[in-house]
């Protein structure tokens, strides 16, 4: 097995503490010994390596940002390093991870009972109940707000009456975190385990992305829920406070996608030979390389400053949103660039690059879309909010 070499042309190791690298490495490493040798062939059948969940829950990878209930523990920068490595593997990966922590432990324990915490975080810490979380739903996916999904008051329980879109670990999930509307009109979340009664799943098969991820739509008919399993928040500032901590998980994770793009160019470039000569010592297959080269530079300096804000709890939403976004657009660019520069190998499950551009084309959807991010930047600089 070839080492990897991640680039680091400012020396961004130089800030990270002994610690983090530690963490950042041994993801690294697992990803290069268990996921690429194994993923493409889950990409090309559709399947979800379930075989990696107990490994990733000894790596403390799943809600590991959590203080306590057997989880990690870690600053968020250290986070956004496991996100980094695990998606130079595959997106997949990553999302699984997100979804875990960010989207399922995260809810659970910013507005969670006591109780709900100490019977879903160290079972989830330790991989042995999987999440989803249900916020988009077939008719409101950049507009949350006008979600359909009921949520009645009835004696000590609700009713759950709706839909969820595209959902993530969806069926492979024990436990969902679902968003609905209450009979005033408010966004509540719940806790709902999987096997209530008129709670099912349909699995979506037919992606060309993402293909090593579990993707599923959430039905609830008269679907009776506690109110105990009621989190202790409302209105959109709920689910969003989710997609705060995924988000930034993804703009790092996308640099493992860029990283892992631009190994395999400068790779491929320095071997291949056409015109008697290597395609690297090309004029434009060079500018192509130094393109990524200093996108990921300037990537990793947004990421690790977002990083540190976000440890000494400074990051706002947008500073979140502008690093999502470019992040996932770069590596896009990216892996469509260096599947330009392999030719027609590039095409093939051998080589890296069109997995990750398939899969990129998801996470520059999903968690906000690339324009979503670019209107909650242009309220922030301009004041005036144009989203509708
Ligand atoms: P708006 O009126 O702006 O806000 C409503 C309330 O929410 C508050 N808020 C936030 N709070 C915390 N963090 C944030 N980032 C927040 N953004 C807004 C806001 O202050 C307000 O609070 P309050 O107290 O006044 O009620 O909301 P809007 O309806 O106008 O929507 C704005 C918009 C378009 C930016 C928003 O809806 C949006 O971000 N849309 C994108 C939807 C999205 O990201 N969905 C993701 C679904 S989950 C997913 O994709 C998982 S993929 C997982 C994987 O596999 O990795
Ligand atoms: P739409 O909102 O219909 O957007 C379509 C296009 O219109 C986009 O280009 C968008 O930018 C543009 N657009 C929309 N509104 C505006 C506007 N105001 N101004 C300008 N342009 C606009 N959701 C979950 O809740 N949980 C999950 O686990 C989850 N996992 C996912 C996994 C995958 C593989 C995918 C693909 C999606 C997942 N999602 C999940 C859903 C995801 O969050 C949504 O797909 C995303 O929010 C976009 O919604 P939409 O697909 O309905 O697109």
């Amino acid at each position: 097995m070839k080492t990897y070499e991640a680039p680091d042309f400012l020396g961004i190791d130089t800030k990270l503490s002994s610690e983090e690298k530690m963490i950042r490495n041994s993801i690294r490493d697992f990803v290069s010994r268990d996921v690429l040798p194994r993923i493409a062939a889950h990409y090309e059948s559709g399947t979800f390596p379930t075989e990696l969940i107990q490994p990733l829950a000894e790596l403390g990878t799943l809600g590991a940002t959590i203080q306590g209930y057997e989880c990690a523990g870690i600053n968020y920068t250290s986070y956004g390093l496991i996100m980094q490595e695990l998606e130079r593997g595959d997106s997949g990966i990553r999302s699984f991870v997100s979804v875990q922590g960010a989207l399922c432990m995260f809810p659970i324990a910013a507005f969670g009972t006591e109780e709900h915490k100490r019977k879903y975080l160290p079972k989830m810490a330790k991989g042995e109940l999987i999440g989803c979380f249900g916020l988009t739903e077939s008719d409101f996916g950049s507009n949350p707000g006008g979600m359909l999904t009921r949520a009645k008051k009835d004696g000590s329980d609700y009713i759950l009456n709706g839909s969820k879109m595209w959902i993530t670990n969806g069926g492979i999930a024990g436990v969902a975190i679902v968003w609905a509307k209450d009979e005033n009109d408010q966004i509540v979340g719940f806790i709902v385990d999987r096997d209530l009664k008129g709670f099912s799943v349909r699995s979506i098969k037919n992606k060309f992305s993402l293909k090593a991820s579990v993707t599923s739509e959430l039905i609830f008919e008269d679907c009776r829920v506690s109110a105990s399993q009621r989190l202790n928040i409302s209105g959109l500032k709920g689910p969003f406070a989710c997609l705060n901590n995924a988000r930034f998980g993804i703009s790092w994770g996308a640099l493992g996608a860029s990283m892992a793009c631009y190994d395999e160019a400068l790779n491929y470039s320095k071997s291949r030979v056409q015109f008697d000569k290597p395609i690297a010592s090309f004029q434009l297959v060079q500018s192509k390389l130094v393109e990524i080269f200093t996108d990921i530079t300037l990537g990793q300096l947004l990421a690790l400053h977002v990083g540190r804000l976000k440890d000494a709890d400074k990051a706002l939403p947008e500073h979140i949103s502008m690093a999502k976004m470019k992040n996932v657009s770069n590596a896009l660019k990216h892996a469509r660039l260096t599947r330009d520069i392999l030719g027609a190998s590039g095409i093939t499950y051998e080589y890296q690059c069109g997995r990750h551009m398939l899969n990129l084309e998801s996470v520059n959807t999903y968690e906000g879309t690339e324009d979503i991010h670019r209107l909650i930047l242009g309220h922030y600089i301009t004041g005036i909010p144009a989203f509708k």
